[in-house]
């Protein structure tokens, strides 16, 4: 499966829940194929997604968002790898954590992560979140269905393959974008 592949599944079963997406070819991807207010773009700040997304989903427990996503990178993960520690300590129950994991920094020229030596899985439910594993994707679509009631927090590692769609960059202010993803949150979150 290719990361636009399972980005289009994503986005199909979660059409208009807040996604905080990691930085590089992901954020640019999906832009490409489905550029949403609803999407945060976190542009440049690679291991921080899991924790904004934490905060978010807290935040959000009260809302009529059914989920909140983090759409991740398996080496922007190993950067921020200690909030699985407080995501399993403060349990926020819409958290829907997603890793895209091609084994490799993709966006600084390919270098491989440290992946291929972590089971993923058992550190999360280690940390105390529910945890799959996916190679295919028919078993995305049937686990993002299941997760879209499924109380979480829930972790998926998603095995992509390692290349790159071709895409425009997405060069835009941060602050414009943090400011969009805001008011969808605002005007939506019922
Ligand atoms: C703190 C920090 N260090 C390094 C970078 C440079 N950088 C940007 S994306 C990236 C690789 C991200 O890898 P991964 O999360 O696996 O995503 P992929 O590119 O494979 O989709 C790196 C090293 C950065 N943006 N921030
Ligand atoms: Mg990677």
């Amino acid at each position: 499966m290719t990361r636009i592949d399972a980005l289009k599944s994503i986005v199909k079963i979660f059409p208009c829940e807040p996604m905080v997406v990691t930085l590089g070819a992901t954020a640019r991807e999906l832009a490409a194929i489905a550029r949403s207010d609803n999407h945060l773009y976190v542009l440049d700040s690679m291991g921080l997604p899991p924790a904004i997304g934490l905060g978010l989903a807290l935040g959000l427990e009260d809302s009529a968002f059914t989920k909140c996503l983090v759409i991740e990178g398996d080496g922007s993960l190993l950067m921020g790898f200690s909030t699985l520690a407080t995501t399993g300590l403060l349990k926020p129950s819409k958290l829907l954590l997603i890793v895209l994991d091609n084994g490799i920094y993709a966006a600084t020229g390919g270098q491989k992560t440290a992946s291929e030596a972590i089971d993923f899985c058992t550190v999360a439910r280690g940390c105390g979140l529910e945890a799959a594993e996916i190679e295919d994707e028919a078993s995305l679509e049937r686990e993002l269905i299941r997760c879209r009631t499924a109380p979480g927090p829930i972790f998926l590692r998603v095995r992509i393959s390692p290349q790159n769609a071709k895409t425009p960059y997405l060069l835009e202010d941060p602050v414009v974008l943090g400011e969009t993803f805001r008011r969808y949150l605002a005007e939506n979150r019922g």
